[in-house]
């Protein structure tokens, strides 16, 4: 072996074993909600080094790296034999996405991808890219992925090379290893992405969260959460199309928005995470925000806190599409600690954690969008009310004496 392949492949093992095996701590939370920690979980660095590099010293004797990840991001997550799994979408430098299965013991580091990625069997109409898996184990017993499929427009004219249409791929799977590949979701609306199956029977059909688009861009007239049931998942056909969670005027989901991981269950109705996008002049914005629906009717949202959940933070900000948080995972334990998967400017993974009490107390008690100025200053002085009047923030009562509080 000469010298210069043996001390890369050195560098190269032990600085990706440091990366994998590095400990992640959470950093100091200051909205109480969640804590979000100070690594990715995930990133291209973390894919092991067997998928990028050629090891035979006579075909690589540069130690080239062969195949290069770009990006690990938009993660699907599923408790599965008690680790914590996430199904990664792996974009490669030639921009092409598939997925694959990572793990650690504890959630929030040490993820270990598995040695191969997933091999996803195609439908009879072969798509181009796959992105953006939702892990839904569903009371019928299968774990199911739902994920963006997208191949070329066919009807755009040659020159233009970036028409697409998305659509909704479904696979099933009971090991995580093995995937059986159903025909895609066949809905009203011209394109779809962001759609995520509920994990239980709703009037004992498959219900679906869908986001109709009007193009490959734009979510358009039909834009907002969509919903509709289907009788049979091995042909899942979509009759009808409802909005249940609408984008608005002014709102942190003004552009367009889509649910997050499936929805999960609680004893005072069903928390969702999603993202909502506003456009600015640096280009869309997207953060992630909550609701909560109704337990019995799962169309109906109950609670909506307004604004955003979460935005990008410091290096968040910045990747491939900067200022974007998006997340397609979360994990709930049995003892209610939550673990929301998020990705960066489409660029990694990251961890924050929270608990089904604390998220249920977000979602309920922090006030609604008053979708003005004015209602957001009442909002406020509502609160400094109340906390004016208590004892609470500094041990001592206070009264209001020429809009000072005293
Ligand atoms: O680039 C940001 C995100 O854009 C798309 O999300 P949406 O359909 O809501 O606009 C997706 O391609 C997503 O993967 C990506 O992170």
């Amino acid at each position: 072996m000469n010298t210069y392949f043996q001390n890369r492949l050195k560098v190269l093992k032990t600085s990706f074993n440091e990366l994998i095996s590095r400990r992640n701590n959470p950093l100091e939370s200051v909205n109480g909600i969640y804590e979000r920690y100070e690594n990715p979980v995930l990133t291209a660095a973390h894919t092991p080094l067997t998928w990028r590099f050629d090891f035979n010293q006579r075909t690589n004797p540069y130690l080239m790296e062969r195949f290069g990840i770009n990006a690990v991001f938009n993660s699907g997550a599923i408790k599965f034999n008690n680790e914590y799994v996430l199904v990664a979408r792996v974009e490669g430098m030639d921009r092409k996405s598939f997925f694959a299965v990572a793990e650690s013991e504890n959630g929030i580091d040490n993820f270990r991808f598995w040695d191969y990625p997933v091999v996803l069997p195609q439908t009879n109409e072969p798509e181009v890219n796959v992105y953006d898996m939702r892990l839904v184990q569903h009371e019928d017993g299968w774990i199911y992925g739902i994920f963006c499929t997208e191949r070329r427009d066919p009807n755009a004219p040659e020159g233009d090379q970036s028409a697409a249409i998305a659509q909704c791929g479904i696979a099933r799977t009971k090991d995580l290893f093995q995937w059986e590949r159903l025909p895609n979701l066949k809905t009203p609306s011209p394109q779809q992405r962001n759609v995520v199956l509920h994990p239980e029977f709703f009037n004992n059909k498959y219900a679906f969260y869908t986001r109709p688009q009007d193009s490959f861009t734009e979510a358009g007239t039909g834009a907002g959460i969509g919903f509709g049931l289907c009788d049979d998942i091995e042909n899942a056909v979509i009759k009808k199309e409802i909005v249940i969670d609408k984008k608005a005027y002014h709102t942190v989901y003004e552009a367009k928005n889509g649910l997050g991981p499936a929805p999960v269950k609680t004893e005072k109705g069903w928390l969702h995470l999603a993202h909502g996008v506003r456009n600015t002049a640096a280009g869309l914005r997207y953060v992630l925000y909550m609701f909560m629906t109704d337990l019995n009717d799962i169309t109906k949202v109950i609670h909506k806190p307004a604004g955003y959940f979460m935005a990008p933070e410091g290096d968040e900000r910045t990747g491939d599409v900067s200022n974007v948080l998006f997340s397609n995972g979360w994990i709930t334990d049995e003892d209610g600690a939550v673990f929301i998967y998020y990705a960066s400017s489409d660029l990694r993974t990251h961890v924050a954690t929270s608990t089904i009490e604390k998220l249920l107390d977000y979602v309920i008690n922090t006030p609604e969008d008053g979708l003005s100025s004015e209602a957001s200053v009442q909002t406020v002085i509502g609160i400094i009310d109340k906390n004016l009047s208590v004892e609470n923030y500094n041990g001592t009562a206070h009264t209001q004496l020429h809009g000072f509080a005293k």
